[in-house]
This record gives C-alpha cells, structure tokens and sequence, in this order.
C-alpha cells in the first residue's frame, strides 16, 4: 500500500503541502488556433455508436452511471492515507462498497488537458491538449471526437451534467452537446470584500485564496451542485442515465464555511514532509512547467506565514466537498438506486502543499499525478483495493465494458473492467502523465522515471522513497533502470495548440517559452526569485 506520508514521521522534517488551482480565466479574446498535424485517426471517432432501436434498448440491462468529479483533490483522503488528518467518511464509505485505486495518476496535472484526456479517453500528446485552452470543439482536427457522454447518448442513455466537468464553461454553451441536460455550473458565489491573504505573487490572482469568512453552506456553488444533483436522482425515469457531478473545492479559493475549520486546529495541525533543498538534484527544466504562475512557492508561503493557513484550508475544502458528495450518495441510496448504478469517482489531479518547494499543480511527481479513483456498483468487487498504477484514462473504456456500450478501440486507455471483479488481476502498464510538449513521466510500481523536453531526467525508487526525494538518475543502476523503462515514452508528441497561451511551454533550439514569454537562461529559478 501506498503511503508517502507514513514513511515521513521524522521530527526533523517538515511537513506540509499546498491547495490546487487550476482554472485561470480565459482572455475575452477568441481562442486562435493553430492547426498542425491531422490525425486522421481521430475523425474516425465521429462515425461509432449506432443508436440502438428503443425495444433493444429495454432488453439490454444497462446500469446507470454516477460520474463525481473532484477538482484539485490530491490524495489527502481518508482511505488513502495521503494526509493523516484528512476527514473524508462519505468518500471512504464509498470506497468500502467498492474497489479503490490506491495508485491512480492523472495524465495531466492541469485541469482542462486532464480533463479532456479524460472525456476523450486520449493522451494529451496525441491530441495536443496541454494549456488551459483550447475547447476540443474550436479545433478542426478534434471537434467532431465523440466524448464519454456523447457515446453514451448515442446508446440510449439519458445524460445530465452539473458543476465543473469539462475545463471553464466548456460544454456549457447552448450551442454545445455535451449533455443532455445542465445543471448549475461551478462557480465563486461569495467572496470576502478582500482577499484574505492580501497580495500573491504573479499578478495576485483573484482565485488565489484561502480562509475564513461569513460564509454559510446553502451559499456555496458545490451545495447548488449537489442538491441538483440530488433532485435529478428523485427524478429518474425510463431510461438508464448518466449523471455527472462535478464539485469545485478544494480549488483555490478555498472558501468554507467557517465551522469547516473546527477539525484542523492550529496547535494540532501536521504539515506534509517537506525536504530542505529538495530542489537541488532536480533539473532547471522541473520549473519550466511552473516558471510564472499564480500559485505561490514554499518560499512565500513561509515569509508570508501562509503554509498552516493553506494546508488547514485544504483540510477544510476536501471535508466539505465529500460532505456534499455524501449528499450525492445518499440520495441515490433513498431512491432506491445504489444497486443499479457504477459510481465513479475522480479528481482530475493532485495538489502541492508546499512539498518540492511549491504550492499548486504542474508537476511530475506524486503531489500532482495521485488522485482518488474509486468505482463502486454491480459486479465491482467491495472492499477491495488495487495497488497496481492505472491511469485516469482507463475510465472511459472500463465505462464502455460495466455498461455494455460498443467497444471503441482508438482510445488509448485499458478497460479496468478484470481489476474491479478480481482486485488481484495483474495490468502490465505504467501510469503516464504528460505536462506540456514532450514532458513525460512513466510511473511503475516502484518507480517514477521522468524525461524532460530539454532531455534531462529523473528516477525515483517509490517503494524506498515514496517523498521523491533523492533523484537515483545519476547513481549506479539509475542508468539501467531508466532506459528500461524509457520503452513507455509516448512516441507521438503533438504540437501545442497556442489559444490564449496559458500554461503552454514551448521549448525550441535549447530556448524555453513560458506563456509566450521566453525564460531568459539567466533568471532565478521561481522558489528564488525576487517576487518571492
Ligand atoms: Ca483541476
Ligand atoms: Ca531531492
């Protein structure tokens, strides 16, 4: 069993982490688009799923689908032993009446190329999906892919969406047809009058906050999600459905209400392992993926007294949401559902708080690719946990596979379909996650081996250092062991699509390009530069 934070009990060390954002506000502007390669193969989505007569429809038992999607939720749950005051009893119930993953990695760790990764069942090098635009739609080469829910439209089922499941508003507009039905949207309903950590580096980011205020619970956006969720279950009809449920917190800013905090006081309060200079043995080319972004380091988090304050936050958000996810379940259970429906639940990826000198996202280590996968429902084994990587790609295909939908062999992910009948099912795959061009992290078992674009590397041994903490590329077998498991890098690396540039690194002739702004060779690295 995975647990990076038990290994971690030393005095010595400090412990902490940081909260997750991920959705920056998209520009008024249009999304540009550069088209680059076609993928033939891609258009090819468009033509599968014959729509089944509706008298075949009632013959085939189809289970319904609960799809909860978590954003910036890292491994701090329960069940998970990812922090060890996390408070999640709804999600670790969940996981009890069905199979945990206790080794599941994003594929990106950012919202909108996980996300579409996830709802295309594609990796982001093959579609060229890696900032926080472009909207599949806007792009010729990717428009006409038929999604998760498209697919399952497409086989008589009934789709209803509420709250954040596509990046931003994508999917939403009334031109769109993503789903059937919507529900509310995640959004900030209520702010403070001012931020409560005052100024953040990098242009001090309006979502960029954490804390307490004169908040009630009724005036959240995850409790409008959750209770149209809730009356959408009382509701059902005829049809199977497809219900997905997308909670907002613990993304940044993470306001609760304030009687969410009682269970993290001050004094009592555990930090996550953080390692003094852990940096140093990692490449220049680590940050690039992270050179100016709203989130800020460990460094300004100390000087700013804002580490306890953020991870006690965080501690708050994650129990809020399962309470809202509990809400969820619930209601499934009183209208009699619960045997008839696969519930899967999701994070699109993790979270730094403060370990690797940073808060946030948009890295390949463990803090940002770990996320909670949990499937629950008829046929699924109960109490059971996989221990093996698997990747949040395999969803749409094992969804395919529970549900009896047509096979769609162009997605790249692998039905998981063995593990959660018998949890001791070998898989012969490594977890990928993917930041940006030709960033790529291959994680095993035991292993973690990341290449950057700029060729450099890492290697970690994560049975004997589930932290990342010593970087084995250099020592004896690290060679050996690296180029064994180089065999998993993803050939195809699409081009980026420019749109409004937001997390897009573009690394050409030995010169790295932040957000179309170029990182001079000279500049200290983020945790050391002056803003900090
Ligand atoms: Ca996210
Ligand atoms: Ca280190």
């Amino acid at each position: 069993m995975i647990n990076r934070h038990k290994i971690v009990k030393n005095k010595n060390l400090e412990f902490f982490k940081t909260l997750s954002f991920s959705i920056r506000p998209v520009s008024g502007q249009a999304v540009k688009i550069v088209p680059f390669l076609l993928l033939s193969f891609l258009l090819t989505l468009g033509s599968c799923g014959d729509n089944p007569k509706k008298e075949e429809k009632k013959a085939i038992e189809k289970p319904n689908v609960l799809f909860i999607a978590i954003d910036d939720l890292n491994d701090w749950v329960g069940c998970l032993n990812g922090h060890p005051q996390a408070q999640t009893p709804n999600i670790d119930r969940l996981a009890e009446r069905g199979t945990l993953f206790m080794n599941a990695h994003t594929q990106s760790p950012l919202c909108n190329p996980s996300r579409t990764s996830i709802l295309t069942g594609l990796r982001p090098s093959s579609t060229g999906v890696y900032g926080l635009s472009p909207w599949i739609r806007d792009v010729d080469e990717l428009k006409d892919l038929v999604t998760m829910p498209q697919h399952f439209v497409k086989n008589g089922y009934s789709t209803w969406s509420t709250g954040k499941i596509y990046h931003g508003g994508f999917g939403r507009k009334s031109t769109d047809s993503e789903f059937q039905e919507l529900g509310p949207p995640s959004r900030v309903n209520k702010r403070p009058p001012k931020k409560i950590i005052g100024d953040t580096p990098n242009g001090n980011h309006r979502l960029m906050d954490w804390g307490t205020f004169g908040l009630k619970e009724e005036e959240t956006s995850d409790w409008e999600v959750a209770s149209w969720a809730v009356s959408k279950l009382g509701k059902t009809g005829d049809d199977p459905f497809f219900l997905s449920v997308g909670f907002f917190l613990p993304h940044v800013p993470l306001y609760t209400p304030p009687e969410w905090f009682d269970n993290y006081p001050y004094e009592e309060l555990q930090l996550p392992p953080i390692l003094q200079n852990d940096r140093d043995d990692t490449p220049r080319s680590s940050w690039y993926n992270y050179w100016r972004v709203p989130e800020p380091t460990l460094t300004w988090l100390r000087r700013n007294n804002q580490l306890k304050p953020l991870v006690r936050s965080y501690l708050a958000a994650v129990e809020f949401v399962d309470h809202q996810v509990g809400r969820v379940l619930r209601s499934l259970e009183e209208n009699g559902l619960s045997d008839n429906t696969i519930v899967v639940l999701w994070s699109d990826h993790g979270y730094h708080l403060g370990e690797k000198d940073i808060s946030g996202k948009n890295t390949l280590w463990d803090p940002s690719t770990r996320v909670p996968l949990i499937f629950a429902g008829p046929g699924i084994s109960q109490n059971a946990e996989y221990t093996l990587p698997v990747e949040l790609l395999d969803i749409y295909p094992t969804l395919n596979e529970l549900c009896g939908l047509p096979k769609k062999p162009e997605l790249e992910g692998h039905s998981l379909a063995p593990q959660l009948k018998d949890s001791n099912t070998p898989r012969q795959w490594p977890a990928i996650t993917t930041h940006n061009q030709n960033n790529h992290s291959i994680r095993t078992e035991d292993w973690r081996y990341t290449k950057y674009v700029d060729g450099s590397e890492e290697l970690y041994h994560m049975t004997e250092d589930p932290n990342e903490w010593e970087n084995l590329i250099e020592s004896e077998n690290g060679r050996t062991v690296a180029d064994k498991l180089s065999k998993w890098l993803p050939k195809t690396n699409h081009p980026p699509y420019i749109g409004n540039g937001l997390r897009v690194l573009i690394y050409e002739n030995g010169k790295a390009t932040w957000e179309g702004v170029e990182i001079d060779p000279e500049e200290p690295i983020p945790s050391k530069a002056d803003y900090n």
